[in-house]
């Protein structure tokens, strides 16, 4: 695949996407969202993939949300010229949430807007010292509902999370991390040293677990689509036995399914 304002590597097991429009903090056109939705997809189904890292490239923002200087009426412009907002920004929400392996906020510098949402639907963030957060939707006419609000209710609290949306300030990362909004704040050399642990510490664990754990954690919140994503998650191990196979089996060979060796 060959993107334009993305960056995509994969590296023993981990899938690092990095947004790559630092002159603009790492704002997103829809191209951007378009190729974030494509290189998640792909890490999803890639199976030596067990962990993705999602970052912004330099050391200035991880993500400043939607290209301000680019918004027209209806959504953000790019390439992709017809990706409408439901399409693109909910997407690498859903995917995010949805993908059933860890993914990792790597928080190097400012998450606004809808990079903040952007992290705040990440399972982790590890931040540099330096990172700033905040919403900035009310003072530049926007907002972000749903993932951007309820995830964020979830990990600080409601009272909290208002205040983050409705005043548009801006935290420090040992604010964060005091109130709940991201899992480690390092100094900025050390980020990456840190990311690699992390990465290295889920690799260990078993990728079943992981995977139901992650939609166990969405199930309670997301109605029916949690509820589906749990039990296709269950489903694709459920392939995986002789029960299953013997229905598949006995379809082929024209001939009764013979399930009787299965109860118990
Ligand atoms: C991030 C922040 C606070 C940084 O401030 P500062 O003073 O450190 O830097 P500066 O000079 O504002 O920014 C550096 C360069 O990056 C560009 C700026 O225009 C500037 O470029 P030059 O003037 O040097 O050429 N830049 C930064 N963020 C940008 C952006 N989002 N779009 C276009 N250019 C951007 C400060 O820059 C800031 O507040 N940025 C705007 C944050 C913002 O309002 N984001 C959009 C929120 S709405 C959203 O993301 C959204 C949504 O609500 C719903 C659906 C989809 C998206």
């Amino acid at each position: 695949m060959n993107f334009t304002e993305i960056l995509f590597d994969k590296k023993n097991g981990v899938a690092r996407i990095t947004i790559n429009r630092p002159e603009k903090y790492n704002a997103c056109t829809t191209t951007t969202v378009y190729e974030l939705t494509q290189a998640l997809m792909d890490a999803w189904v890639d199976q030596s993939i067990g962990v993705l890292v999602l970052t912004g490239a330099g050391d200035k923002a991880f993500c400043t949300g939607g290209d301000q200087s680019i918004r027209a009426a209806g959504g953000y412009a790019g390439t992709v010229a017809a990706l409408p907002l439901e399409v693109g920004w909910q997407q690498v929400s859903s995917l995010i949430r949805t993908i059933p392996k860890p993914v990792i906020a790597r928080v190097n510098g400012y998450a606004i807007g809808g990079g903040h949402v952007f992290h705040v639907v990440c399972d982790f963030s590890i931040a540099s010292h330096n990172a700033k957060f905040g919403q900035a939707g009310p003072k530049v006419g926007s907002f972000d509902p749903g993932y951007g609000t309820g995830d964020l209710v979830r990990s600080v609290g409601l009272k909290r999370a208002k205040e983050i949306w409705f005043m548009c300030r801006q935290y420090t990362a040992q604010q964060a991390l005091d109130m709940g909004l991201v899992n480690a704040v390092v100094p900025h050399e050390k980020l990456d040293e840190e990311v690699d642990k992390w990465c290295r510490d889920l690799l260990e664990k078993s990728p079943t677990a992981l995977k139901m754990l992650k939609y166990a954690f969405h199930a309670e919140t997301d109605g029916v689509v949690g509820v589906t994503n749990l039990g296709v998650g269950g489903l694709s191990m459920f392939y995986e036995t002789d029960e299953s196979l013997e229905g598949k089996n006995a379809f082929m060979e024209k001939r009764k399914p013979d399930f009787n060796k299965f109860r118990r």
